[in-house]
């Protein structure tokens, strides 16, 4: 039997909205750990992790807010994320807000490194997350974890990486509000990026399938990172970042069956569901469903 560690992440400092830090709570009042059992995996809910230490750090950057929090759950769901890579097969993060995906994507490459095998992500989200802490304007820090997880430079404070992402190796998909400074970031260090409009003129399927053959060719593992504002307000309102013009039902669970049938996947994170804002549990049972199809359940 497969085994799954879940992990919550209850972390809202990134966001400017609170209540992220609801979100752990939610997906498990969904049902997410006992409907990954129904599908025959060995499910284990690991509850909820806590930052490190506070310490005292600063920016030069004014904008920057909640530093100290980021840099604390940074280091406590790295070192998370490496030991439940190492002890099961597939370890789920549940969010909290994407500021979270520093540290769990952080830990997981590191088992990749262990293992010597190329680690691959694909993000899917609304935005790239491509600020660093001098670019951002919002201060908002969870739009900075891909730029930190990628090994670029402009995160003083933050604990040093391991082995970070080859940007070579970052796939997007559902992209429709970037800032200029990331828009440049991601041509510059090679982020392959799928906008909406790719994906409304080629469909979820060819961009898709070509990232999988490319990881499976690698010998790669797959961190998939799922940003409510991925999909359609309409399905998914409950994030604090919505989009209009996202992901459909159809093509998320397209999505979700294709990375499943790949069996390529070997770690997940469910980001910026926000409870508060969501409307009678609606976006965490999406949530929920989505990641059942990519656990093996086949619904479509
Ligand atoms: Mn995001």
């Amino acid at each position: 039997m497969k085994t799954c560690h879940i992990l919550g992440v209850p972390v809202q400092t990134g966001a400017s909205r609170k209540g992220c830090i609801m979100g752990p709570a939610a997906l498990r009042t969904a049902g997410l750990p006992d409907t990954l059992r129904q599908l025959g995996w060995d499910v284990t809910d690991l509850g909820d992790a806590r930052p490190d230490q506070y310490q005292n750090v600063n920016h030069t950057n004014p904008a920057v807010h909640h530093l100290p929090d980021m840099v604390a759950w940074t280091s406590s769901l790295t070192r998370h994320a490496l030991q439940m890579a190492r002890t099961c097969d597939v370890p789920v993060f549940m969010g909290g807000d994407h500021s979270m995906s520093a540290g769990t994507v952080a830990g997981i490459a590191q088992h990749a490194a262990e293992l010597n095998q190329p680690q691959f992500v694909l993000w899917l989200d609304a935005h790239t997350d491509l600020h660093t802490l001098h670019t951002t304007t919002s201060g908002n820090l969870h739009g900075t974890p891909v730029a930190y997880f990628t090994g670029q430079t402009g995160f003083e404070g933050l604990p040093p990486l391991a082995a970070p992402v080859d940007p070579h190796n970052m796939y997007m998909m559902g992209i429709r509000s970037v800032d200029p400074e990331e828009k440049r970031h991601a041509r510059d260090i090679g982020v392959t990026v799928f906008d909406m409009r790719t994906l409304d003129e080629s469909g979820v399927i060819r961009p898709l399938t070509h990232f999988l053959e490319r990881v499976e060719h690698a010998g790669g593992r797959l961190h998939v990172s799922l940003d409510v504002d991925f999909l359609d307000p309409e399905i998914a309102p409950g994030g604090g970042t919505v989009v209009p013009g996202g992901i459909t039902f159809r093509e998320a669970h397209l999505i979700m069956e294709i990375l499943h049938d790949s069996g390529l996947v070997t770690s997940l994170d469910l980001a910026e569901l926000n409870p508060f804002l969501d409307v009678r549990g609606k976006t965490a049972h999406l949530l929920t469903d989505l990641t059942a199809s990519l656990f093996g359940r086949h619904i479509l």
